[in-house]
């Protein structure tokens, strides 16, 4: 197994809509394995393939707070069938905005249905951390990241110092 390095924003890749997967193989299943190992050692507790740099619309979770015990959730073309009215608040971050947190409000409760790693159709209801994470990476599978759901002004100001920031690692590198 090997680690893949993960895209930050700002780049295009993260603003396009992923594919739908045709078939679950060992090829898609050694990607899902790759996206695993990153989120555990990123450490985060979802990963969308595009934040790998994959526009195909694949998912990986693991909202267990036991690091010893392990709960992988492989999710292949999700898609969300309902959402409660009911909405909750959790402080977001995503991989893909290294050092960014905001309090996203969102649907509580959502009803997906998925491909698992087996190839075989799933329906499930989520609610908690679990609905909130899902809800997440759908949305990264539309381009779409949580401080679009933040005013302009401070989606700016983080876009800004995610570009200086992008600037100063490339200054150390070159
Ligand atoms: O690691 C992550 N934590 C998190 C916290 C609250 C809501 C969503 C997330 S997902 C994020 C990892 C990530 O960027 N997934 O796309
Ligand atoms: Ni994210």
């Amino acid at each position: 197994m090997s680690k893949r390095k993960i895209v930050t924003e700002p780049d295009p890749i993260l603003r396009k809509k992923s594919q739908r997967l045709e078939k679950v193989d060992d090829e898609l299943r050694k990607l899902l394995d790759e996206m695993l190992e990153t989120m555990y050692s990123a450490p985060g507790i979802g990963l969308a393939a595009v934040q790998v740099g994959i526009l195909k619309r694949a998912i990986v979770i693991d909202i267990s707070k036991d690091k010893e015990k392990k709960n992988p959730f492989f999710l292949i073309n999700p898609e969300i069938i309902s959402k409660s009215k009911n909405t909750s608040i959790y402080e977001e971050g995503c991989l893909s905005l290294p050092g960014y947190f905001a309090e996203i409000q969102r649907p509580a409760e959502c009803s997906v249905k998925y491909i698992d790693y087996n190839g075989n159709e799933k329906e499930i209801q989520a609610k908690g951390l679990l609905s909130t994470c899902i809800q997440h990476e759908v949305d990264h599978l539309n381009g779409v990241l949580f401080i679009d759901y933040l005013s302009k002004l401070k989606r700016d100001m983080i876009v800004k110092k995610l570009i200086k920031h992008k600037k100063e690692l490339n200054k150390i590198i070159l």
